[in-house]
């Protein structure tokens, strides 16, 4: 029995070690093989789970198609801007397959590229902007970033030629700039560095876009930038490249570098102009534009400020904005003139919201503002954009241009409080109207708006408004205080309180990435509707203390308003 046993045992090491032995050759071969054609190894899994009976078929046919895509895949990887076809399924199986010469070539850039695939969509984002002087970069830079900010992403421009300023006290000359100008290249590659420092910081801060404002002529050194966002920090990141052929363009944007930029306040004009053609050669010996088939990155390029936009492996949510943005605006000089309506009726007796007619007085404007852009109208085409209120189509009426009513200039909408005096406000709903002046720009009226939802509503309209020049709108008070805020670059909890007076026209006018603002008020009197932010917001105020910054209204609409307004009750 007992050596039944042991026999027994024996058979079974035995069996157990030839079992060890067939298994091991068994990997050893399949290990070959595998190293000998990956392709067939991952078509044999791939269809592994199919019945044996079709096996075979499926097999040869799905090798052919697979010897085919690696050939196809082959070929493409050779041209880095298909590398994002590459990486389609059987990329793996090409990259297995290169040469090794190749794969020292290719490997860095395919891992890059997939690495930058793996990186989030709500990672932080630079945009690093490539392009000669005077090509409108700063300009792109800034209204980018405007853009971005009124669309909610915290976007900062990190202009390097500040941070040379900073290390030079004025500005020498254009031997900086020189390739061969060992200091100044160093002052300048220093900028730089404190530049893309500083805008790594603001990213990690939790901001979501940072706009840098250098030059980055050179392959090398974008591919270095590319790089180190990418792989060091986990940043997304996004080329702009700003390319200007158009001679009449290019002379525009010296002239206003010329009257604008710190670097030119201390010289004449003949020597500036000098300087900076020397400046621009400089840079033109050592600039090399975005090559699609050398360079692995993801670029825009933009041309003529914005007249043709293409875009190269761009992916991802806020890229395809940024995009779509650049695509919808062109960068031209442009004026525009901003008016409230007239004086409404509700404006006189201090009703908020409603669909009132003018008042007489507002009437009068409406004829005094037809007057005065008609003059304009002569000289150039005009058009106007009012809401679809009364009282902004009946001011607009004896304007001699094609005119728009767009619903997005709509005036925020009061939902309970409609047609209500600030005193029945705060005798009906106290509550509302503290809450109200505690933060006007979130507060949002029961079954109305807020400001933060006008500034939603009139995204679009802003940026069709940045590729307008000579546009009139007739708007109301919360809708101009927004449009103003953003061209402006006012603060958002500026924005409910910035002062934009009946009867005024409010004329903008562009330079550089800025605007100009001038006021002119036309001779017609009015009531005045801007109320202060009062020193008591909170609930259990007294009605006196709520009321304190209503501005003064008639109670009820005087006959012969316009006639001798001295006379009415106030
Ligand atoms: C307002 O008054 C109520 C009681 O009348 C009190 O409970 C509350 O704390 C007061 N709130 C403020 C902010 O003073
Ligand atoms: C606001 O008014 C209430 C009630 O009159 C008072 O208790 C409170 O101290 C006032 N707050 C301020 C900041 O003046
Ligand atoms: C471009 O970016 C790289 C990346 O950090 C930087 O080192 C380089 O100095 C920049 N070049 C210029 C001219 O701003």
């Amino acid at each position: 029995m007992a050596l039944l046993c042991i026999r027994g045992d024996w058979y079974l090491y035995i069996w157990l070690i030839y079992c060890k032995i067939y298994s091991a050759i068994v990997w050893l071969v399949g290990n070959h093989c595998r190293g000998a054609d990956k392709g067939r190894a991952v078509i044999t899994a791939a269809v592994g789970a199919q019945s044996s009976g079709g096996l075979h078929r499926v097999r040869t046919r799905r090798k052919r198609v697979q010897q085919h895509r690696v050939k196809h895949t082959f070929a493409l990887v050779r041209r880095p801007s298909f590398r994002r076809i590459v990486m389609a399924p059987g990329a793996s199986t090409a990259h297995t397959m290169m040469e090794d010469k190749e794969k020292a070539l290719h490997g860095a850039l395919v891992t890059a590229s997939l690495r930058s695939r793996r990186i989030s969509q709500f990672a932080p984002l630079l945009i690093a902007l490539v392009g000669l002087p005077a090509r409108g970069k700063s300009q792109l830079a800034h209204r980018l970033s405007r853009h971005l900010n009124w669309n909610g992403e915290s976007t900062k421009v990190f202009d390097c030629s500040e941070y040379r300023r900073k290390h030079m006290a004025l500005y020498g000359s254009h031997d900086i700039f020189r390739a061969d100008n060992q200091q100044g290249s160093a002052i300048r590659r220093q900028s730089a560095r404190e530049a893309v420092q500083d805008a790594v910081m603001w990213l990690k801060d939790g901001n979501s876009v940072a706009i840098f404002d250098g030059t980055n002529i050179t392959r090398e050194q974008r591919r270095e930038l590319n790089e180190y966002c990418l792989s060091d920090m986990g940043f997304r990141i996004l080329f702009i490249e700003c390319v200007c052929e158009d001679q009449e363009l290019l002379e525009r944007n010296i002239i206003e570098i010329l009257h604008y930029s710190a670097d030119y306040k201390a010289m004449t004009e003949e020597e500036a102009v000098d300087d900076l053609r020397k400046k621009l050669e400089h840079y033109m010996r050592q600039y090399e534009p975005i090559d699609s088939n050398l360079e692995s990155i993801s670029f825009v390029r933009v041309e003529n400020m914005g007249e043709t936009v293409t875009a190269h492996k761009v992916a991802g949510q806020k890229e395809s904005g940024i995009l779509g943005y650049l695509s919808g605006t062109r960068a031209l000089p442009q004026t525009l003139y901003f008016s409230r309506h007239g004086e409404s009726e509700y404006n006189v007796v201090g009703r908020i919201g409603g669909d009132a007619p003018l008042s007489a007085r507002g009437q009068l404007y409406a004829r005094a503002l037809a007057e005065h852009i008609n003059a304009l109208a002569d000289r150039e085409p005009l058009s106007v954009w009012t809401s679809e209120l009364r009282r902004t189509k009946q001011t607009a009426a004896d304007i001699r241009a094609p005119k728009r009513a767009v619903r997005a200039l709509n005036e925020l909408d009061a939902g309970i409080c409609e047609g209500l005096t600030y005193e029945e406000m705060q005798e009906r709903f106290p509550q509302e109207f503290a809450w109200r002046d505690q933060d006007k720009l979130r507060y949002r009226y029961p079954w109305g708006e807020s400001y933060i939802d006008i500034m939603t509503r009139l995204r679009p309209v802003l940026s069709a408004l940045e590729d307008e020049h000579n546009v009139v709108v007739v708007g109301h008070q919360a809708v101009l205080r927004c449009m103003l805020g953003y061209f402006l670059d006012a603060k958002l909890d500026e924005l409910p309180y910035m002062n934009v007076p009946l009867h005024t026209i409010v004329k903008l006018t562009s330079y550089g990435y800025k605007y100009k603002v001038e006021m002119i008020k036309l001779p017609i009197d009015c009531v005045d509707t801007h109320r202060k932010q009062p020193k008591n917001c909170s609930i259990n105020r007294s009605t006196a203390e709520a009321l304190v910054t209503v501005p003064s209204h008639y109670d009820t609409l005087p006959s012969n308003l316009w006639q001798n307004p001295n006379e009415a009750q106030l």
